[in-house]
């Protein structure tokens, strides 16, 4: 038996050898052979921040670098802009849709006509709320319920001495985003059990600049003694950053200043003694997108989540190590 075995095998290893000597004159025997390009439609939500910016530019230089023939669409913060994409699309009949939902409900008919089309389709940046799971593959992001807790974290350390109550204020990102409703539980999870802290009003400012400077006008007038911002992302933080100097407050001092994302205006303004923290939320995943989208577009499995590596920058690190950081 083992005999005969042993024979199959050399039989195969035997033809294997020719198909490997001729594979070359066959590869040659088709030079017009065009090797495949992937056409990946991506829909963006918006250019509401640098940080949306940089996941733009970090997508589009990553399809470049990968070959990936990108079909980019930027929904100019509308979901229906985004819904028109995706049918856009599908009608093109991408190989892969990536897109970044600007608010967790509203898909479940879009991405059942992606899965109709035999499309794969992979959340970037932001989670949906569907019924049915399997209608995307995957998602590539971060954990955003990770970074409510990261900032309360900080909270929690450096108002260790502080007598109670400890009264904060949340600006807060788009209503309905998972970025927004994540950060929001992460931060009052770890609060939960301390009554020295109390959220005394959160409010949103959308993720926008201009709004987070709005509404902290707002907040300076009708909450008194105001010792904590907790704010959603930096491009809000540096609206409000202006609100409070302009009230005669020092930001960072009078007011302990929590932020998310990390570009660089941030950066810079924890080494001004103007923001306390800043939680890393990273935009520049494209080329981990790419290769998410290069093995959808070969009919591979991909990881129903995966998360971005991400940390935390404070008052007390040495921000001198920190590099450019590129949005
Ligand atoms: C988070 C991302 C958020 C950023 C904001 O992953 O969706 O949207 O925190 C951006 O700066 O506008």
């Amino acid at each position: 038996m083992l005999r005969r075995l042993f024979i199959v095998c050399m039989v195969c290893l035997f033809f294997a050898s020719f198909a490997c000597v001729t594979a070359p004159q066959e590869a040659e025997a088709n030079p017009q052979e065009e090797q495949k390009t992937i056409v990946l439609g991506f829909s963006q939500l918006g250019s509401e921040s640098a940080w949306r910016n940089g996941n733009s530019r970090s997508i589009q230089e990553a399809a470049e670098r990968y070959g990936i023939q990108l079909m980019f669409k930027n929904a100019l913060q509308k979901q229906e802009n985004q819904i028109k994409a995706i049918r856009s699309f599908i009608a093109y009949q991408v190989d892969v849709i990536v897109f970044a939902p600007i608010v967790e409900d509203g898909w479940d008919n879009v991405l059942a006509e992606a899965k109709e089309a035999g499309i794969p389709v992979l959340l970037c940046d932001r989670y949906v709320n569907v019924k049915d799971e399997s209608l995307f593959a995957g998602f590539i992001g971060s954990d955003f319920v990770e970074e409510g807790r990261r900032a309360a974290q900080f909270l929690l350390d450096r108002t260790r001495y502080f007598d109670a109550p400890v009264r904060i204020v949340e600006l807060t990102g788009t209503p309905g985003s998972s970025p927004m409703q994540g950060r929001a539980e992460g931060f009052r999870e770890l609060l939960a059990n301390n009554p020295k802290y109390e959220i005394v009003q959160t409010i949103s400012g959308d993720f926008l600049r201009s709004k987070g400077k709005e509404k902290m006008i707002e907040l300076l007038r009708s909450v008194p003694n105001i010792d904590v911002l907790f704010s959603h992302n930096d491009s809000m933080t540096l609206g409000a950053i202006e609100a409070i100097e302009e009230a005669g407050l020092r930001p960072g001092k009078d007011i302990i200043i929590i932020s998310v994302d990390g570009e660089q205006a941030a950066i810079d303004a924890i080494r001004a003694g103007k923001i306390n923290c800043v939680v890393e939320c990273t935009p520049l995943m494209g080329d981990r997108v790419m290769e998410l989208a290069i093995l959808l577009a070969m009919g591979q499995p991909i990881p129903r989540k995966t998360y971005n590596i991400e940390r935390v920058f404070t008052e007390y690190d040495d921000l001198t190590l920190v590099g450019e950081r590129g949005y």
